[in-house]
């Protein structure tokens, strides 16, 4: 966590006598430790948390709903490494806040939920409170670490340890709650001052023993078909520079996990990512960075890895994650930063590149299919296709690599994923371990907001409705964002079914002929409608080109799409029921 001139810059004292109160350290703590966006929603108790936070030069962004406002600081923490802060009222508002807070755990992200809470002496006894909820408890399973504050003095403490929880280790989601008597609390401000506590080092080093790092040169030295594995904890890591030059010294092809695309320029002569099938099938030997064997990889094991044995080399923070699905040959439990420099100066001036036969296999394969998809991006068909859309974007994500790329739904995701490259690392951001939908405008707005760059959204129709209502966000702060809406008419299509024939559609079916434009148009946004990959180019072209909030209501055949996208597979089948 980078500390900036003004974190660091030593407050002054306050003069003798004078008081301070909860809100004003809670403010304090935050600015001291380097933290100065936060996403929120006002209301009792934390309304004029937010004013003062505004007032002392924070910057404060407030959103339609809470759950939004969480994925928006989830993804502040992965793009920043400072834990991203929401801020909540009590139960229902914490509520909305904690499906963000359990997604920021679940995806290594550092975030930091504090909620306003009602009297501690009423919820305990349960007498029914306003908003009256046990949140701590509540909270505790789904995070890293949950604290509760209830005397003033403590706020600088618990602020430091939950920046620590969050972004120390495994990074991810800590709940800290704030009851609303500890907002108003006062104490002197000299000695409030005095109990701020500036974190140092808060995510240390951790290095792997020098035995972990000759097991893992060992096997990478005896393998005859090597590939590396790329995750979003390598993207994470920011060691960018390092690990480039660990793909480009040892010569092992690598295909990257999608929040991972771009760490290294998804043009680069060892990406393998268009031989997928092949890598995973053939290879002798995996090296995972910063990629879990969960069931985006298939668990590491099955058909879509083939019948060759493989040996596992896997560099992860986390000692639980070794042997998580398969045996893993050569365990490297470090920050991946340290891990992939310790590598490094093991492979010393004499290293061997893999083997010229599977390099070649890898290459050849990889640019047959490349080659196989590229006239069906050119397409300028009417009803669009995924394909013919994707070919517009990909050239103008191409032209535009500092461009941020939000991207969700089923079909919209799976197409985008793999016909967009990425240049430049963390530049994708998307639904994450979940598949979840509905991260769409809290994450463009915290990318438009941490990185000041243009943001690009490709949403699936149903996708964008789940965080819709945010384009009066993006609107009201005027962000570049640029919401590309995927317009099937549905989820994964349009053409289902009611099959009684009654008059409801199909469960999967919305409102024909929808006009997503004219949603952005109503806040003032720029509003486009798009019929053809010819107008769809326009279209994003004048909108990147205005840098102001538009939303292109792009008409996708109703057709196009496949149940599920690409995971169709993971759905069960009922063997009485009718199709
Ligand atoms: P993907 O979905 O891209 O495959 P995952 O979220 O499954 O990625 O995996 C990310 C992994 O990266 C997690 O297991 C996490 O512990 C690990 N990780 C995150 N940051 C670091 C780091 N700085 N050093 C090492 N491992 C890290
Ligand atoms: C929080 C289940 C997975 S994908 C999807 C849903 C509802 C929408 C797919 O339709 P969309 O894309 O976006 O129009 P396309 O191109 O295929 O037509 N609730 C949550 N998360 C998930 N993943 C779902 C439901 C789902
Ligand atoms: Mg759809």
């Amino acid at each position: 966590m980078a500390n900036t001139a003004t974190d660091t810059q030593a407050q002054e004292a306050p003069e003798a006598g004078t008081l301070t109160d909860g809100f004003h350290l809670v403010i304090d703590a935050l600015k001291l430790n380097g933290i100065t966006n936060i996403y929120n929603v006002p209301g009792i108790p934390i309304t004029d948390l937010g004013r003062f936070m505004q007032a002392e030069g924070m910057r404060i962004l407030s959103f339609r709903h809470e759950q939004h406002a969480g994925y928006a600081a989830a993804i502040a923490g992965y793009l920043t490494q400072k834990p991203g802060v929401c801020l909540t009222v009590s139960a229902p508002g914490f509520l909305n806040g904690l499906t963000a807070l359990a997604h920021a755990t679940t995806n290594c992200y550092p975030m930091i939920l504090i909620s306003g809470s009602s009297e501690r002496e009423i919820v305990d006894l349960m007498q029914g409170d306003y908003e009256e909820m046990d949140q701590l408890a509540i909270a505790k399973p789904l995070c890293k670490a949950a604290y509760r504050v209830l005397h003033a003095e403590d706020i600088g403490i618990a602020v430091a340890r939950a920046i620590r929880a969050a972004v120390s280790g495994r990074p991810g989601g800590v709940y800290l709650d704030l009851p609303a008597a500890l907002l108003g609390q006062t104490m002197d401000a000299l000695k409030g001052q005095q109990s701020l506590v500036k974190v140092i080092d808060p995510a240390p080093a951790q290095l792997p023993a020098p035995e972990a790092v000759t097991r893992a040169l060992d096997v990478l030295k005896s393998a005859k078909k090597p590939l590396i594995i790329l995750g979003k904890g390598a993207a994470y890591s920011q060691a960018d520079d390092k690990i480039r030059e660990l793909v480009e010294k040892s010569g092992i092809p690598y295909i990257a996990m999608s929040m991972a695309k771009g760490l290294l320029p998804d043009d680069h002569d060892l990406y393998a990512g268009a031989a997928r099938s092949l890598v995973l099938k053939e290879s002798d030997t995996v090296m995972l960075i910063g990629a879990r064997l969960n069931w985006l990889l298939s668990h590491g094991k099955g058909k879509q890895w083939g019948t060759e044995p493989k040996k596992f080399v896997h560099i992860d923070i986390d000692p639980k994650e070794m042997d998580s699905n398969v045996e893993i040959a050569a365990p490297m439990v470090g920050d991946i930063a340290s891990c992939v420099g310790l590598l490094l100066d093991g492979m010393g001036g004499d290293w061997k590149t893999p083997p010229s036969d599977w390099i070649n296999a890898v290459k050849a394969k990889r640019d047959a299919n490349v080659e196989k998809m590229a006239p069906r991006l050119q397409n300028n068909n009417v009803p669009m296709d995924f394909h013919g859309a994707l070919g517009v974007l990909k050239r103008i994500v191409a032209d535009n690599p500092d461009m941020v790329l939000v991207n969700e739904g089923a079909n919209t995701l799976d197409f985008a994923r793999s016909i967009i490259d990425m240049f430049k690392p963390r530049k994708r951001l998307d639904v994450g371990t979940w598949g979840v939908m509905g991260i769409g405008m809290g994450q463009a707005i915290a990318a438009a907001v941490e990185t000041g760059e243009q943001v690009l959204c490709i949403e699936g129709d149903s996708a964008f409705g789940f965080s819709g209502m945010e384009i009066e966000t993006i609107c009201r702060y005027n962000l570049p964002v640029c919401v590309v809406v995927f317009n099937n008419g549905g989820i994964y299509r349009g053409t289902d079914k009611n099959p009684t024939g009654g008059s409801d559609v199909a469960p999967t079916v919305f409102v024909k002929d929808a006009r997503y434009d004219k949603m952005m148009e109503a806040f003032g946004g720029l509003g486009f409608y798009a019929t053809s990959p010819d107008e769809l180019n326009q279209a994003v072209t004048e909108a990147i080109k205005a840098g102001r909030p538009a939303l292109i209501n792009a008409v996708i055949d109703e057709n196009a799409g496949t149940e599920s996208g690409r995971i169709g597979n993971l759905n069960p089948q009922s063997v009485v029921a009718k199709k």
